[in-house]
C-alpha cells in the first residue's frame, strides 16, 4: 500500500483493502475460504496483496479445520473467508473445536448490507442474529460498523488467543477507507504470578519427593516447551501429556511417560506420586477415562488462562500467567534432583504387554512410526485407530500431532492435514502430513480430496475401512448386546481418490500393509492407502481398561 488513501495500484483504498492490509500487519499471511457475492470485494483485495497466500477449499467447514491445522502445526494464525448465512454457519462446528483447544483462527464473515441489518426483508443469505450465534464459540466477536473500523477489529481478533469472528456488512467492504498511520498491534508481555504464589508452589514442591508433571496443548506454544522440559529435568519428574499435549515433550525423552488417555501405567504413576504439576493441560472426559482418573491430593496448577481447563481437579496452589516464564522461574529456584521413577523400565514393560496382545492396530502404529521422520505431522480424525494413536502413538516433535480433542468431531482429519501441509509449504519445510481416518469420518470432508489434488500437497491418507461406524458398533455391543445402523455401504475410496487425480492403493491384510506402506509414504504428492480391516478397539482387547462408569450389558 503506498499511501493512506490509495493502493500501490493507485486505486482508492476500501475497507476490503484495509482489512487485508491489517491481516498482513498482524502476521496473518495465509487464509482458506470460498469467494461469494458478499465477500467478492475482499477477494479482489486478496488478489492485490502478494504477501497473502489464499487457498481455496470446497466447503467452509474445511476452511476452519484447515486454518486450525495450519496453526497447530506452525504456531501461525490463518484467516478464514466465509460469507453471510450458510457460509458462516458452516464454520460453527469447526469453531467449537478451535475454541475448546485454544486454537487461534480468524473467521471473517460478511453480513447483509448495513441498512438491511436486523430486518427480515428477504435479503440474500439473511440470518437472524448472526453475530450472536458465534459469540459463545469464539474468544472475540465483533461487527464492523464503519469502514475505518476494520483495522482495529482485525488486530483485536488476531490477539484474541483463540478463535475470533469478525462480521462485516458487505456494503462496507466497498466503502472508502484509510490505512492507519501508526499500527497498534497489542503485544502481550508474559505475566508472572505474585512472588508469594510462586513461594507457595516452591514450598509444595519442596515437600514432595515423587512429583509428576502433566502437560497439555498450551505448552506447545513458543519456547514454552523447552522451559517446561527444563523444569521436569530439574525435578527428574516423569512427564505425562494430555492427548492434545502430545509432542510438547518428545516421547523418546528419558522422562516422557506418554499420554494420560491410556490410563493403565499413567494412572499407576499418578497414584504412586505425591504431587501433580499440571501445566496448560485440559483434563477432558476422553483423556480421564470418563472423568475417572485419580490424581494426587497435592496439585500445582499452572495455567495461562482458566477458560481452557476441563475437569477442575482441586488444586493446592495455582499459578496463572505465562507458562514458559513460570516454568523458568520455578526451575531456576530449584535444586537438581535424582529420579524417583524408572520411566524406561515401566515403558518397556508396557510395550511388552501391548505386543503380547497381538493387536494389529498397535502393530500398524509401530510400523507407521518406524517409517516416519521425527517432524512428520499426524492429523487425526475420530476412528478406532485414532483412539489407539492417542494412547500409544509416539509423537517426537512439538506441533506434529493434530487431534480433535475439543469437539471430538468427525471430519477433522483431512482438512486439518491440508492446513498443516499448506503451512509447511509456505514455510519451505519438507514435512509429510499423514491423515489417519476411518471410513465414516473420512466421508464428512472427503470432498477436500479435490483441494488436496489442486495443490498437490504431500498429504498421505491412511484410511481404515471397516465399512461401519465401528466404534459405535463396539459400544452398542458392549451396552446392549446388539448393533443398529452402523453398517455402511461405502463408495470405492480408491476410485474416488483417483477421480480427483490422487494415487490410491488398497491392502486387505497386515503383510500387504507392511509391504506397501513405505511406497505409499514416500510417493511424491498426495496418496491414499486404504486398509480394509476390522480392528478392535483398545478397550476391547484390554490395551486400555474400560472406565468403571461405562454402562455395560450384563448376563
Ligand atoms: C460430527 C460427529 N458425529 C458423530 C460422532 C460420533 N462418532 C464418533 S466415532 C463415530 C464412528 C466413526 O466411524 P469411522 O470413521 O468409520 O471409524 P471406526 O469407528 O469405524 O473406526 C461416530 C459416529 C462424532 N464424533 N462426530
Amino acid at each position: 500500500m503506498s499511501s493512506a488513501h490509495t493502493t500501490t495500484q493507485g486505486v482508492q483504498v476500501t475497507a476490503a483493502h484495509a482489512l487485508v492490509d491489517a491481516l498482513v500487519r498482524c502476521g496473518i499471511t495465509a487464509g482458506f475460504g470460498i469467494p461469494s457475492i458478499h465477500n467478492i470485494a475482499l477477494y479482489d483485495a486478496l488478489r492485490l496483496q502478494p504477501r497473502f497466500h489464499h487457498w481455496v477449499v470446497r466447503h467452509e467447514q474445511a476452511a476452519v479445520f484447515a486454518a486450525d491445522g495450519f496453526y497447530r502445526s506452525s504456531g501461525k494464525t490463518a484467516a478464514v473467508f466465509a460469507s453471510t448465512g450458510p457460509g458462516n454457519l458452516f464454520t460453527v462446528a469447526p469453531l467449537l473445536e478451535s475454541f475448546q483447544t485454544h486454537t487461534p483462527v480468524v473467521v471473517i464473515g460478511t453480513n447483509v448490507a448495513s441498512q438491511m441489518l436486523g430486518k427480515t426483508c428477504g435479503a440474500l443469505h439473511e440470518t437472524p442474529q448472526q453475530l450472536d450465534i458465534f459469540k459463545p464459540l469464539v474468544r472475540f466477536a465483533t461487527r464492523v460498523t464503519l469502514p475505518d473500523g476494520v483495522s482495529t477489529a482485525i488486530s483485536a481478533a488476531a490477539a484474541a488467543g483463540g478463535p475470533a469472528f469478525v462480521e462485516i456488512p458487505h456494503d462496507l467492504l466497498l466503502a472508502p477507507a484509510t490505512l492507519p498511520d501508526a499500527w497498534l498491534y497489542p503485544e502481550k508481555p508474559e505475566s508472572l504470578p505474585f512472588p508469594d504464589e510462586i513461594e507457595k508452589a516452591l514450598e509444595q514442591i519442596g515437600q514432595s519427593s515423587k512429583p509428576v508433571m502433566v502437560i497439555g496443548s498450551d505448552v506447545q506454544a513458543g519456547d514454552c516447551a523447552a522451559s517446561v522440559q527444563k523444569l521436569g529435568e530439574t525435578l527428574q519428574s516423569p512427564i505425562l501429556t494430555t492427548t492434545s499435549g502430545k509432542g510438547a515433550i518428545a516421547d523418546d525423552h528419558p522422562l516422557a511417560m506418554g499420554c494420560i488417555s491410556r490410563l493403565g501405567v499413567a494412572q499407576e504413576l499418578l497414584l504412586e506420586s505425591d504431587l501433580m504439576i499440571s501445566i496448560g493441560a485440559r483434563f477432558t472426559e476422553f483423556d480421564t477415562g470418563r472423568f475417572s482418573l485419580k490424581v494426587p491430593a497435592r496439585h500445582i496448577q499452572i495455567e495461562q488462562d482458566l477458560s481452557h481447563v476441563g475437569l477442575q481437579f482441586p488444586f493446592t496452589s495455582r499459578l496463572m500467567g505465562g507458562i514458559g516464564a513460570i516454568a523458568q522461574t520455578l526451575a531456576a529456584a530449584l535444586k537438581a534432583r535424582q529420579n524417583w521413577f524408572d520411566v524406561a523400565q515401566k515403558r518397556a514393560e508396557e510395550n511388552q504387554r501391548l505386543q503380547a496382545l497381538r493387536a494389529e492396530a498397535y502393530e500398524a502404529l509401530l510400523l507407521l512410526r518406524g517409517a516416519l521422520e521425527r517432524n512428520d505431522v499426524i492429523a487425526n480424525d475420530q476412528s478406532i485407530l485414532n483412539y489407539w494413536a492417542s494412547a500409544f502413538f509416539s509423537v517426537l516433535a512439538p506441533r506434529s500431532w493434530l487431534y480433535p480433542t475439543g469437539s471430538g468431531t468427525l471430519g477433522y482429519g483431512l482438512p486439518a492435514a491440508i492446513g498443516a501441509a499448506c503451512a509447511a509449504r509456505q514455510e519451505g519445510r519438507r514435512t509429510r502430513v499423514i491423515c489417519i481416518a476411518g471410513d465414516g469420518g473420512f466421508q464428512y470432508t472427503s470432498h477436500e480430496l479435490a483441494t488436496l489434488a489442486q495443490y498437490g500437497l504431500p498429504v498421505k491418507i491412511f484410511l481404515v475401512n471397516d465399512n461401519a461406524y465401528g466404534i459405535i458398533g463396539f459400544l452398542q455391543r458392549t451396552m446392549f448386546g446388539h448393533t443398529h445402523e452402523i453398517k455402511l455401504k461405502n463408495p470405492d475410496f480408491c476410485v474416488q481418490a483417483e477421480a480427483c487425480g490422487i494415487a490410491a492403493q488398497r491392502v486387505s491384510d497386515f503383510n500387504s500393509l507392511r509391504r506397501q506402506l513405505p511406497g505409499w509414504l514416500n510417493s511424491p504428492g498426495p496418496a491414499l492407502l486404504e486398509w480394509r480391516t476390522e480392528i478392535k478397539a483398545p478397550w476391547e482387547v484390554g490395551a486400555i481398561h474400560r472406565p468403571a462408569n461405562l454402562p455395560m450389558k450384563t448376563g
